[in-house]
C-alpha cells in the first residue's frame, strides 16, 4: 500500500508541498483542480502542470480527489449527457497523466456535514463535530453561510460557492428524487464511464455518505455494506470501486470497519482508504479526534491488520487532523496532526508486518 496527502494547491493550502514531502513514508499527494467548477472538462495541459509541480517535490500524483459529479447528472436532468461527456473527457485526460485512481461521490448538493467546525475538546484542540439534534434546528442555507465564514478562508471541498449558490432551486429539484431514483442516476453515470475506464485504466473509488444517513430529508445512497454491494453489482468491474473511509461509515455502529475492509479488500474493490478516528457519543452525534485508538471509537490497529491481512495494494490516507499547536489551516486539513497520524498508522503496520512475519 502507499501512503498519501492531501492537498489543494499551492494557491490554497496552507501546507506546502515541501512540508508534505518530510513527512516519513510519504509517497505522494493526492489533489484536484479544485478551480475548475463541477461539469467542466479538466484540461490536459493544466493536469500535467499539477503533476509536474508535485512531482518536482519528490511526490507522486496518482490520485484525484475529487472531480465533482455535476449536480445534473445525480438529479437525473436531461442535461446530464453533455455532463456525462465532459466527465469523459476529464477520465481520458488524467489518464494521459499517469493518474490512476478517482475518488468522487454522489451525496445530493451536500459533501460532507458537520454542525461546528470549530469544536473545542478537553485538551484545547479543536476538530470537526455532528449533533443531529443541532442539525436538525439549522436551515442549510444557514450552514452554507456559516461555512463560509468559518473555514479560516480556505475552501472547503465538496462546498464550491459557485454549486451551492442555487441551494433552494437544487433542493426543490430533489423533491422529486428518492432513494430508487437516485439509483438509477448512480447506475446511468457508471454504466457510461466505466468502460472508458476500463479503456483507459483509471479506477472510480466512490466515497460514502459523511455522515452516511439522510440529511434534510434529502436521500443518501452510500452508507452500509448491503449499499456498498448494490452500488459495486451495478456494473462488475474491477474499475468500479471504493473509498473506504472509516471515519464516514464508522459514525454508523453497525458499519463494521475491519469487516468492511476485509469483504471488500479481498475482492480488490478498494481502491483507496481514508483512515481517521470518531468519537460516538450518542446516537448520530460525534466528534472527530486523533487517529489513535484510545482517542475514538474506532480501532485502528484492527484496520491497519485487515488493510494488511487482504494484501492492500491500494492508496491510503490519513484523514480529518484535529487543529494543534497554534496551527491555522483548513478544518481538518492541517499539517501537524494529520503528520501525526501517519506516522501512528505506519507504526502499527510496521508492527503487525513483523509480527506476522515471526509468526509461522
Ligand atoms: C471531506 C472529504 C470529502 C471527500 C469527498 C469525495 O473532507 O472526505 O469531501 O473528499 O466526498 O468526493
Amino acid at each position: 500500500m502507499k501512503f498519501v496527502f492531501r492537498w489543494f494547491g499551492s494557491d490554497d493550502d496552507s501546507v506546502g508541498l515541501n512540508d508534505i514531502s518530510q513527512i516519513p513514508g510519504m509517497s505522494g499527494v493526492v489533489s484536484a483542480l479544485h478551480d475548475i467548477p463541477a461539469g467542466e472538462v479538466w484540461p490536459l495541459d493544466r493536469i500535467n502542470a499539477l503533476r509536474r509541480e508535485v512531482n518536482d517535490s519528490g511526490l507522486e500524483l496518482e490520485v484525484i480527489e475529487s472531480v465533482i459529479v455535476h449536480e445534473d447528472i445525480k438529479l437525473g436532468l436531461s442535461s446530464r449527457d453533455r455532463y456525462i461527456e465532459n466527465y469523459i473527457t476529464t477520465i481520458k485526460n488524467l489518464s494521459k497523466a499517469g493518474i490512476k485512481v478517482i475518488c468522487y461521490n454522489f451525496m445530493p448538493v451536500f459533501d460532507w456535514l458537520r454542525s461546528d467546525l470549530h469544536f473545542k475538546l478537553e485538551d484545547g484542540s479543536v476538530v470537526l463535530s455532528y449533533d443531529e439534534s443541532l442539525i436538525e434546528a439549522t436551515d442549510p442555507v444557514s450552514i452554507v453561510e456559516t461555512y463560509a465564514t468559518d473555514s479560516e478562508g480556505f475552501g472547503l471541498p465538496g462546498w464550491e460557492p459557485e454549486r451551492l449558490a442555487e441551494l433552494k432551486k437544487t433542493l426543490e429539484l430533489y423533491a422529486d428524487v428518492d432513494q430508487d431514483k437516485l439509483f438509477e442516476n448512480l447506475k446511468y453515470f457508471l454504466e457510461a464511464i466505466i468502460p472508458i475506464c476500463e479503456k483507459y485504466d483509471v479506477k472510480m473509488a466512490i466515497h460514502p455518505d459523511d455522515p452516511p444517513w439522510p440529511i434534510f430529508g434529502l436521500p443518501r445512497l452510500i452508507t452500509s455494506q448491503e449499499n456498498l454491494e448494490r452500488v459495486l453489482n451495478v456494473v462488475d468491474s474491477p474499475y468500479n470501486g471504493l473509498t473506504l473511509c472509516s471515519g464516514s461509515l464508522g459514525a454508523n455502529v453497525s458499519n463494521d470497519i475491519p469487516t468492511l475492509i476485509r469483504t471488500f479488500g479481498k475482492r480488490g474493490k478498494i481502491h483507496f482508504g481514508h483512515v481517521r478516528n470518531i468519537k460516538i457519543t450518542s446516537e448520530r452525534t460525534f466528534h472527530e479526534t486523533s487517529h489513535l485508538s484510545t482517542d475514538g471509537s474506532l480501532d485502528m490497529f484492527e484496520i491497519m491488520k485487515a488493510y494488511y491481512d487482504v494484501g492492500f495494494e491500494g492508496y491510503l490516507r490519513p484523514d480529518h487532523g484535529r487543529m494543534i499547536w497554534n496551527e491555522k489551516a483548513r478544518p481538518g486539513y492541517g499539517l501537524y496532526d494529520r503528520a501525526l497520524g501517519v506516522t501512528y498508522l505506519n507504526g502499527l503496520l510496521e508492527g503487525i508486518r513483523k509480527m506476522e512475519q515471526k509468526t509461522p
